[in-house]
């Protein structure tokens, strides 16, 4: 019966669902502790568990102030039975009952209480064994810039059957009041945690990892006639929001998957324009951009603008994912759309309703102040120590610094007596300092950086996907699928090492990957709180405190004409900006992994 109730409920969702839930909101506050549980939950309607946090996928949104302390309990309340230590199981998936928390994006301390702390910041080192709590304080520096941002478990080895199981959820990190012009301020919001679920791959990472939870995901929904790649917005399959046409609605995507990435557009009767506002919880330097498509690879997100109309009220638009791609070829392909990789999914019906307004507001071409840790580097002196090459290497499962850097398997970090925690650094940079690296294979492999995010300064061309990536954007979380592998896609990234010490993790973000051993670390060295000395030298607008310059916005000096004009929604027949196309995407260049 619960079988069929799911197949009926999957039916009724293709012709446009229930409406959009949101996880319940939980926000920083002094004094207060978070409780915050990884159990096991069931996966949607399929009939199975898998892990969640707090009773559902995804858990909780934390929302936080600038220099605020957002403060969790963590507890595990994953079956110890299900925690297969390493050497029994087959290759690199195990543990997948111990767990912990990491922060994806918070410009935060990385350090934990084996750092001598009196509770766990972003500690990806940390074990959280079944039935244990431990305390999480994670402090936001005063000049942390407002973003979308989201949490997982990142237990080496259990990431994937984790996170990608659907254990995350949403952090938001507030703006603080007067940061954005009104136009942009006053939008309405609406976060959506898209979350991709492979299921073939999963069962196989369990089986893998003997994790019972799981197992039989791919069993259980071919027997019911259930979709085997599943895909989610805030745990609903292909739920319908409403919005008034004619105005800017401010949609909060984050997304979680093991291995796919996505190109989402708005298909349909609706017409829709599409402003990128940020990306990885940061803000465009060139606001509101242009855009037709919103490229989501793992651990991605990007704040979009979106405003509608109808030539007949109402109407419905789909976010939907046409030319996205698998990202791991002959694994678990199962349910997939065939040989080329492709990933097609329908995410999120638009119902569009008639507004009280016949035109929409324009959205001033703006560029908001930066906090001194994210000023523009491109002309920010590199010492030459401090410029390396990374290479994200698919075959070896490493991640090199000048071609140093072994995989982080299980054999390798616990040789010779070794544990992760002895495992070696693949570099070090002093706190306080600009470093740049020539990186390559993001092509193929998310390039993910903890505790401070990095600035694109140099690609092969300006712009990439239609314009989605461009020189002097900023990432914590970089893939380009457009972008071919070898020499031809190198991208040189540049980061400040701002205010914290400690361990800057640096890996694939292929979870997979990840805990096959496409890992390693920076050790950033030096006087914890030490910040970059030129920054202001750079930018003289930039902050080092609290936001305190309510109402002035500057204005680029190159804009783009027709950016956010007052009938941009309503007069367009089509979208913005080029559309992009597979081949755009890279998925006929025979890349290999
Ligand atoms: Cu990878």
């Amino acid at each position: 019966d619960r079988m069929r109730g799911a197949l009926a409920l999957t039916f009724a969702g293709l012709a446009g669902g229930a409406a959009i839930t949101y996880p319940t909101v939980l926000e920083a506050a002094e004094g207060v502790v978070h409780p915050l549980a990884i159990e096991h939950v069931p996966f949607g309607n399929y009939g199975f568990n898998t892990r969640g946090f707090n009773g559902g996928i995804p858990g909780p949104t934390f929302r936080m102030k600038p220099g605020e302390t957002l403060r969790i309990d963590f507890t595990n309340n994953l079956s110890a039975a299900n925690n297969v230590a390493c050497p029994d199981t087959a290759g690199e998936f195990c543990e997948s009952a111990t767990s912990n928390l990491h922060t994806h994006g918070l410009h935060i301390s990385s350090k934990g209480k084996e750092d001598g702390l009196a509770h766990y910041s972003d500690d990806v080192f940390a074990d959280v064994l079944p039935g244990e709590t431990e305390t999480y304080s994670f402090t936001i520096p005063e000049n942390h810039m407002g973003g979308t941002h989201w949490y997982h478990p990142h237990h080496h080895h259990a990431t994937a059957i984790q996170a990608g199981g659907g254990a995350a959820g949403v952090l938001i990190v507030d703006d603080p009041e007067g940061y954005l012009p009104p136009e942009y301020a006053n939008m309405s919001e609406h976060i959506l945690f898209i979350s991709g679920h492979n299921l073939a791959n999963l069962a196989d990472i369990a089986a893998r990892a003997q994790s019972t939870i799981l197992e039989g995901a791919l069993n259980a929904a071919n027997t019911a006639n259930l979709a085997a790649n599943v895909f989610f917005v805030n745990g609903q399959a292909l739920p319908t929001l409403t919005l008034e046409s004619h105005t800017w609605h401010r949609l909060r995507m984050a997304y979680a998957a093991v291995e796919q990435g996505l190109a989402l557009q708005v298909t349909g009767d609706a017409t829709c324009t599409l402003k990128l506002l940020a990306k990885d919880g940061i803000y465009v330097t060139d606001l509101p951009r242009d855009i037709a498509t919103v490229m989501l690879f793992p651990g991605a997100r990007a704040d979009v603008a979106v405003s509608c109309t109808c030539t007949a009220y109402p109407c419905t638009g789909m976010l939907a994912s046409n030319a996205g791609r698998r990202l791991q070829p002959g694994r678990g392909r199962g349910g997939g759309p065939g040989a080329n990789d492709m990933v097609a999914a329908d995410l999120l019906e638009l119902s569009i309703t008639q507004g009280p307004s016949t035109s929409v507001v324009a959205l001033p071409a703006t560029s908001v102040q930066r906090p001194c840790y994210l000023v523009d580097l491109r002309s920010a002196a590199v010492p030459d120590a401090q410029s390396k090459r990374l290479a994200l290497n698919g075959g070896g499962r490493t991640v090199t610094v000048d071609g140093q850097g072994a995989s982080m398997t299980y054999a390798n970090t616990h040789a010779n007596g070794g544990t992760m925690a002895t495992w070696p650094a693949l570099t070090t940079f002093p706190v306080g300092s600009v470093h740049e690296l020539q990186v390559t294979g993001v092509g193929a492999h998310p390039l993910h950086l903890h505790v401070v995010p990095f600035q694109i300064t140099a690609m092969p061309a300006a712009e990439y996907s239609g314009g989605f990536f461009k020189v002097g954007d900023w990432h914590d979380t970089l893939m380009i699928m457009e972008m071919a592998g070898g020499p031809g896609g190198q991208v040189t990234i540049r980061q400040q090492t701002d205010k914290f010490t400690g361990k800057m993790v640096v890996h694939c973000h292929i979870l997979e990957h990840e805990d096959e051993g496409m890992m390693g670390f920076i050790d950033i060295s030096g006087t914890e709180g030490t910040i970059y000395a030129d920054a202001a030298t750079l930018d003289s607008t930039c902050y080092a405190a609290a936001f305190n310059n309510t109402g002035t916005w500057a204005t680029p000096a190159t804009v783009d004409a027709n950016a956010g004009d007052a009938g941009d929604a309503a007069n367009s027949a089509v979208s913005h900006g080029p559309t992009v196309t597979a081949a755009m995407l890279g998925a006929m260049a025979g890349l290999s992994y």
